[in-house]
């Protein structure tokens, strides 16, 4: 299997980010994506190539044009406004606020674009997410030139972001670029199947609709984890996407063997839905030492995952969402692609 990486995308280098309270050391690193890459050389999964630069049309596809600037323009504005730290939104237009004025100061676009405070932006965070959406990009078009499965090693992740909005450490719905690119060359039918350990909310939202991508995820219940806010299982779509949405909020302390009924469940649905390629949001963060999670998979169960992914018998691209246990982060990824491949 080949995997599409850039090293555009380690320069997004957070230090911190608020959590529990507190200023805490960033989780989603730029070493995350080096253990993956190595471990992807080490265990031979197969080529390593860089991802073709994409002009900005298939971003805009799926977020709005004045989201994408906001995201370009924002380091020289934060800048110009005497700042040089690590930015975090604070102030959001949530119910009684104006949704309809023109905000033009820094930190008020931030809460305007964004759904969380646990999202540094920093200087390269724009460049280093173009870098994860052509990333992605690339393994779509691979898919489409008839590559039976990449892996697209996609860092930052994608699927909290929304069609103008950030949060969940993502900036670009990488996922939901791929999906769209997909549809618009060629395919009638994909589905995006989310394994991250949390709800992919961003990429719900933007097909939600929509009976050309199904969305199915599985996910710690949102009653108990973030994003708190989207993933319960009586969201199944609406208007013509009615039915092509479905969610598995499972408890904390879920392990392998409470995960694969559930799974098995979402595999029938893909059966039955005939997808022409799957898109399988990748988070590793099920794992049983995540720092900030609360499953209870171990290395082995990652195998069983891409073993269980194999058997739906179609082109499948992977694309790298969470997983924070940095250390085991590299084998539990290469693992269900080895998993996948047999
Ligand atoms: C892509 C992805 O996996 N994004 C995850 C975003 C989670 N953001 C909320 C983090 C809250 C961390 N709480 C720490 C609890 C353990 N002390
Ligand atoms: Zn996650």
């Amino acid at each position: 299997m080949k995997t599409v990486f850039s090293a555009t995308q380690l320069a997004h280098a957070p230090a911190q980010e608020i959590s529990d309270g507190k200023l805490q050391p960033a989780v989603e690193i730029p070493s995350r994506a080096e253990i993956v890459l190595a471990t992807v050389k080490d265990r031979k999964v197969g080529d390593v190539i860089p991802p073709l630069e994409f002009p900005i049309r298939p971003l805009h596809r799926v977020h709005s044009e004045e989201y994408v600037s906001f995201l370009e323009r924002f380091w020289p504005l934060w800048t110009a406004s005497g700042r040089d730290a690590e930015a975090f939104p604070f102030v959001w237009p949530i119910r009684s606020l104006r949704q309809d004025t023109k905000v033009e100061h820094v930190d008020g676009l931030l809460g305007r674009y964004s759904m969380d405070a646990g999202t540094p932006l920093g200087e390269h965070t724009y460049r280093a997410a173009r870098a994860s959406a052509d990333t992605a990009l690339t393994a779509a078009k691979l898919v489409l030139d008839g590559e039976k499965s990449v892996f697209a090693l996609c860092r930052p992740p994608g699927h909290h972001a929304g069609h103008d909005f950030f949060g969940g450490y993502c900036f670009f719905n990488n996922a939901a670029v791929a999906a769209q690119y997909l549809r618009d060359y060629g395919l009638h039918r994909v589905a995006i199947l989310d394994v991250d350990y949390h709800h992919g909310n961003g990429t719900q939202a933007l097909f939600y609709d929509r009976p050309d991508v199904l969305f199915l995820s599985l996910h710690a219940d949102p009653k108990d984890e973030y994003p708190y806010f989207l993933g319960y299982a009586d969201e199944t779509g609406e208007h013509a996407g009615t039915g092509f949405t479905r969610n598995w909020p499972l408890p904390l302390g879920t392990d392998w063997a409470a995960y694969s009924p559930a799974l098995d469940e979402a595999c029938r649905w893909l059966l039955v839905y005939k997808p022409e390629a799957m898109i399988v949001s990748l988070g590793l963060d099920c794992f049983e030492r995540d720092p900030i999670s609360g499953f209870k998979f171990k290395s082995e169960d990652f195998v069983r995952l891409g073993q269980r992914l194999a058997r739906v018998g179609v082109p499948t691209i992977f694309i790298l969402e969470g997983g924070y246990a940095v250390d085991a982060l590299g084998t539990n990824c290469v693992n269900v692609l080895e998993g996948f491949s047999g």
